[in-house]
């Protein structure tokens, strides 16, 4: 299913990080309708610019010259890169945390006023899979990767707070195409509805610092985008479609984290380098 919504008036230039992941080459299509130029990042390898509505521009999220350069010339910023799963320390420092802080810091000084960050749904990924969540909650990190979207979204509140720059964080929950476990069936968000997720973020006024859920309209969610009304996001799949193709999956032991938190196995990731 391809995303139908008639785009806002474009953006003239488009930023995406990470345009070489899993997301990115997703967002890559489905973003062209938002932008006179959608300029392209990635530290990986990316597929050479299909027209003049691309621009290729590789960078290392942890070098602060090259981000500045990077960012020069765009009005808002997609920040998809990143290390996006438990990784040690060391590989989520570079990427992630110096990352975020170059990004915010190259906005600052090109004056971009707009960021949607991918954040994660493992910023709470240790609460239990019973207890209801709001954006308001504490966040509890399930380990260093939830902890660098942790800082990543206290970066974004201090860079509204300072300087007026406006950022969506999506705590995205599970965005594959289908969801690959019983878990996913409540984290899952379709890429239509990321889609929609995202022109909302970019087009919304005054979101100051907005958290969001980032999950489809699946039939039972732990998450309660209250505080994100404003966006006017509203999810349209759901993951039920899926349910008969999953539930044929072996049902994980009653003591597996799976089954157990909301960041599912990340919380027992590690420890690494002993
Ligand atoms: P991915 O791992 O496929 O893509 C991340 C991209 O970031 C990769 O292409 C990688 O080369 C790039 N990257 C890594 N280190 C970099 C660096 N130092 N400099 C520049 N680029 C670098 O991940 P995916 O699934 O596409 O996720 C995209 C974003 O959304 C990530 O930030 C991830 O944390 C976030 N997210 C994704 C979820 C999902 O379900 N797909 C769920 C929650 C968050
Ligand atoms: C994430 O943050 C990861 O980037 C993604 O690969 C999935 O593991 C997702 O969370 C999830 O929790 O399912």
């Amino acid at each position: 299913m391809t995303s139908t919504s008639a785009p806002r008036a474009p953006f003239n230039r488009l930023l995406l990080t990470g345009a070489a992941g899993g997301l990115g080459k997703v967002l890559r299509e489905r973003m062209r309708p938002y932008a006179n130029v959608l300029r392209l990042s990635d530290i990986a390898a990316l597929a050479p610019a299909v027209d003049d509505r691309e621009e290729i521009v590789p960078c290392d999220l942890a070098d602060k010259h090259a981000v500045h350069q990077l960012v020069e010339g765009v009005d808002a910023i997609l920040h998809f890169g990143g290390v996006s799963v438990e990784r040690p320390f060391e590989e989520i420092l570079g990427a992630n945390i110096c990352g975020v802080f170059h990004i915010y810091e190259a906005a600052r000084r090109h004056g971009v006023k707009r960021v949607i960050f991918a954040s994660s749904n493992h910023v709470i990924g240790f609460y239990k899979q019973d207890e209801p969540l709001d954006a308001s909650c504490a966040r509890r990190p399930d380990g260093y990767y939830g902890l660098s979207k942790s800082y990543g979204e206290d970066m974004a509140s201090f860079y509204f707070d300072r300087y007026g720059i406006e950022t969506v964080s999506i705590r995205i929950g599970s965005s594959f195409p289908e969801p690959q476990n019983r878990r996913m069936m409540h984290t899952w968000l379709s890429f239509d509805d990321l889609t929609q997720l995202l022109e909302r973020a970019l087009y919304t006024p005054n979101v100051g610092h907005t958290v969001v859920y980032g999950m489809s309209a699946n039939k039972d969610v732990w998450w309660d985008n209250r505080f994100a009304s404003h966006l006017g996001f509203e999810a349209k799949d759901s993951s039920e479609v899926f349910r008969e193709k999953v539930e044929a999956q072996p049902m994980p032991a009653a003591d597996d984290p799976a089954r157990i938190y909301q960041g599912g196995a990340f919380v027992a990731a590690g420890p690494f380098g002993d």
